[in-house]
């Protein structure tokens, strides 16, 4: 759909507007009592969530491509219908198609406790069905109130049954990754993904950032809180239905063999991310459904 009629059919004075920037793509600004979030509707990618009187919570980098076929770095990359690498064929897309796809508006509106809400869909297509064999519809639901609310519906709508891994890959924008913490997976256990997946407990109450982690904690339904010293600021990440926790910061190398990141982008961001992944990948059968959902707002 064009700018125009996307304007016409969905646009919402003062809450929901439609503009057209990189890569020649849409974009939605939403607003509501002062914050503001910004979606591109390639990827379905939530960029940018600033609440009133914060920095930005999501970080982002200039050096993200914008192009078709290529994800775009920050914000909050969806991965769906499989987490990191395809399982049998490493030609397929890392983290699926979701975040290479154009999506669509299906809905706007102002929800009755006042939130602005964007609902956006993606089914399967030509380009999906060569990836990945399934009928399927995705509702994403981007609500934002007191808070930025993230749902993510999937809906087997064909005649098999299907099973898929799926992570809300949210990069949060810190002050200086080695001066945080993120608290809520004390005595979980993770797959330590810079370590050949050796899974480990975690033993120390907080995480703290001064080397490359990739960890993967399974069997976790906890709510974490990151703490920004430099920032000044405290981030409460809720989950619903995620039993995943995903904690990345790629640190000095990888960061450098990134060509979509500075050198020292690392520093400035950490993911935590809502999944379903590993041993907590979903089975949906046909006509059955499920959501996936986090929150993330400023606690302090
Ligand atoms: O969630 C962490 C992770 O799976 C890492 O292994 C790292 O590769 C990251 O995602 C980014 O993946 P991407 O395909 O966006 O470069």
């Amino acid at each position: 759909m064009d700018i125009n009629s996307l304007s016409k059919q969905f646009a919402i004075d003062n809450h929901v507007k439609f503009v057209s920037g990189k890569g020649g793509w849409n974009y939605v600004h939403l607003e509501n009592n002062g914050s503001t979030a910004f979606i591109s509707l390639y990827g379905g990618h939530v960029l940018h969530y600033t609440p009133k009187g914060q920095t930005d919570l999501l970080w982002n980098t200039e050096k993200s491509y914008f192009e078709q076929g290529k994800p775009i770095r920050g914000g909050v990359p969806l991965c769906f219908p499989w987490f990191g690498p395809h399982a049998s064929d490493s030609s397929k897309p890392m983290h699926g198609f979701a975040r290479l796809s154009m999506w669509d508006v299906k809905q706007t509106r102002i929800t009755p406790l006042g939130e602005t809400e964007l609902i956006l869909t993606l089914s399967d297509n030509e380009y999906t069905r060569t990836l990945w064999p399934y009928s399927f519809q995705v509702i994403y639901t981007i609500r934002l109130g007191n808070k930025l609310e993230l749902e993510f519906n999937v809906l087997n709508t064909g005649k098999d049954a299907f099973t898929i891994s799926e992570a809300l890959h949210t990069y949060f924008q810190v002050g200086n990754s080695s001066q945080i913490t993120i608290e809520g997976l004390e005595g979980c256990t993770y797959y330590d993904g810079t370590n050949n997946n050796a899974p480990v407990v975690q033993k120390d109450k907080h995480i703290e950032i001064h080397k490359e982690e990739n960890r993967r904690y399974i069997n976790t339904s906890a709510h974490c809180i990151l703490t920004d010293l430099s920032l000044k600021r405290k981030v409460k990440v809720e989950k619903k239905n995620s039993h995943t926790t995903v904690v990345w910061n790629p640190w000095i190398e990888t960061a450098r063999a990134m060509a979509d990141m500075h050198d020292d982008g690392y520093k400035t961001f950490v993911c935590i991310e809502a999944a379903n992944a590993f041993d907590n990948s979903v089975s949906i059968n046909p006509g059955q459904s499920h959501l996936i959902g986090t929150s993330i707002g400023v606690i302090l």
